[in-house]
């Protein structure tokens, strides 16, 4: 808005005063505010260093059940957005501990989730009384509204990074949770079955599944084995996308659309020694370090990545990934299924 003279502006403030009990107020004070040129999320980049964390969530586990608990979360919270449970605008982001013999017990819910394994073999999710068991940098889903309980029948803890939509769905106000009367679901499949069938680009011929796993929806393990031979290849065979290095994405078999309503998730390879050439987008994005080392350039902000740290790039920050002298292996999730859904969503090459 255009500076105003004095006496203009009193009547303004005069006219404000008045219809502020009836809940008006004009748009042109704030609409700069609300219409701006380009993204400016309050979210600030930032990492986490897992050891730190694990140190203070093993402390909890001492503290507190995993039953207690309901679920036993560290929330990874944007230091720019304290005090929302938020890691973006529209992204969650925790550390889930399970130790061993402890249940997280069955429960349902709005928010869509996935679950990377940060360390532990042996524990499960299981999905709708389906298990799945979990190994490390493993990708997990819940989608919204399915029942799942989390178990560890190994000896060892396991830890993975919950990453759910909580802060889309608080947008809408649409949610709604249910618990199970009984804490574990029953088993209503064998552990692995819909990963057996879904999981080689094959479906039943008959649809015999499609009773049981919603038909949109069918697959819910993304194995590291199976993604990291993918990625593998890819970087042996293909020419390095500059900007990106080598990246693949995470799909539904069902449509090849993202893995969840609101989440996209995918992995990337920096070859040992590379720069990636700055690259923006409006997906604000999670990332964790499964292999390797360097550095992530973020706008004006520079953090270490060593095995298994945590960072975020909010939306339309410039990202620059060097890796170390080894190669750099990142899982990320972001909101690009929702924001290509509302058509909101632009990247931009440097
Ligand atoms: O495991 O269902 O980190 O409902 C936050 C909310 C995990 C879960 C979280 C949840 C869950």
């Amino acid at each position: 808005m255009t500076q105003l003279p004095n006496d203009q502006r009193q009547q303004l403030e005069a006219l404000y005063d008045e219809m502020d009990p009836k809940a008006l107020t004009p748009l042109w004070e704030v609409l700069h505010a609300l219409v701006k040129p380009e993204p400016k999320p309050e979210a600030i980049a930032h990492g986490w260093s897992y050891d730190e964390a694990r140190d203070y969530l093993m402390r909890a586990g001492d503290l507190i059940s995993a039953e207690q608990a309901e679920r036993r979360v560290l929330i990874l919270e944007n230091p720019g957005i304290r005090g929302q449970s938020a890691i973006t605008g529209s992204l969650y982001a925790g550390l889930q501990l399970i130790l061993p013999g402890e249940i997280a017990p069955c429960h349902r819910h709005s928010q869509c989730a996935l679950r990377f394994v940060m360390e532990g073999s042996g524990a499960y999710t299981a999905l709708d009384g389906e298990k799945a068991v979990m190994n490390p940098f493993d990708l997990v889903l819940t989608p919204n509204w399915q029942w799942h309980d989390h178990g560890n029948p190994s000896d060892e803890p396991m830890i993975w990074l919950d990453g759910l939509d909580i802060p889309t769905v608080r947008l809408f106000d649409a949610t709604f949770a249910d618990r199970l009367d009984d804490k574990v679901h029953p088993e209503t499949a064998h552990p692995g079955a819909t990963l057996a069938t879904y999981g080689s680009n094959l479906r039943p011929l008959d649809g015999s599944t499609a009773a049981r796993r919603p038909t949109q929806r069918p697959l819910f393990h993304y194995p590291y084995a199976q993604w990291r031979k993918a990625l593998g290849e890819m970087a042996a065979s293909a020419t390095l996308d500059p900007h990106l290095g080598h990246a693949l994405e995470f799909t539904n078999p069902a449509d090849g659309g993202p893995i969840l309503a609101t989440i996209s998730a995918h992995v990337r390879l920096v070859p040992a020694g590379i720069t990636t050439l700055p690259r923006r987008a409006t997906d604000g994005t999670v990332f964790v370090v499964c292999e390797g080392s360097g550095r992530a350039r973020i706008g004006e902000t520079s953090i270490e990545l060593a095995p298994r740290s945590i960072f975020v790039v909010p939306c339309w920050q410039i990202l620059e990934l060097e890796a170390a002298d080894k190669d750099l292996v990142l899982f990320g999730y972001s909101d690009k299924a929702s924001q290509q859904k509302l058509e909101l969503y632009q990247e931009e090459r440097l």
